[in-house]
């Protein structure tokens, strides 16, 4: 009865630390990238690059992608003649490793004439060498109304890092563009070696 009583009671204690440091109920906790919904309100963890006076990315407000909750996404706007306007983020070199890649991201076209295209495309990389691998050239994507995109790849071996990319190209034409949104990007790997030392350590104080 008293042995009983002491399980029970430990149990609840190891059930309410795995909610507590967001072990259960967390899915994404697996993702390897940051600021992957654009909630913080601004571009904390990605890079741009195809700048010019006009063609940018900013954070939208009160706008957001359908697979999760939040009102805030990143609007690529490219107004410029042949220019590669692209929002990338490359993961913590030693996140990645050989093998499956699941990915997923919310898009949305607003407009694209002219030569105006959006692409995707995951790259999987090792520190020191470069691409070794990766998803190939995604797109281009005509989705006029926001499209979750979902699938995998396979990291070959020697992967210690990914780079993920959108790019608003346009053409080399008069009345080119390309403005799109990009919300809830999403590399997972399914594992987390940060939380399974942590589950480790609280398996080891229970014992
Ligand atoms: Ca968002």
């Amino acid at each position: 009865m008293f042995n009983g009583k002491r399980l029970g009671l430990s149990v609840m204690v190891i059930a309410l630390a795995l909610f507590t440091t967001g072990i259960v109920g967390n899915a994404a906790a697996d993702n390897l990238l940051v600021n992957a919904d654009f909630e913080t309100g601004n571009l904390t963890g990605w890079a741009i690059s195809g700048q010019s006076s006009v063609s940018d990315v900013n954070i939208e407000t009160g706008f957001n992608g359908p697979s999760a909750p939040g009102t805030h996404n990143a609007f690529m706007v490219n107004q410029a003649e042949a220019m590669g306007l692209t929002l990338k983020q490359a993961t913590e070199n030693g996140t990645a490793t050989a093998g499956t890649v699941q990915y997923s991201y919310d898009i949305k076209l607003d407009q694209a004439d002219v030569g105006g295209v959006l692409f995707v495309e995951i790259f999987a990389e090792q520190e020191g060498v470069g691409i070794i691998g990766g998803s190939g050239l995604m797109g281009p994507y005509w989705a006029w109304d926001w499209t979750t995109v979902a699938g995998e790849f396979e990291a070959p071996a020697g992967t210690t890092f990914l780079t993920i990319q959108f790019m608003a190209n346009t053409g080399a034409a008069i009345g080119t563009n390309c403005i799109a949104h990009v919300d809830n990007v999403v590399l997972d790997q399914g594992t987390v070696p940060v939380e399974q030392t942590t589950l480790d350590q609280l398996k080891a104080l229970y014992r």
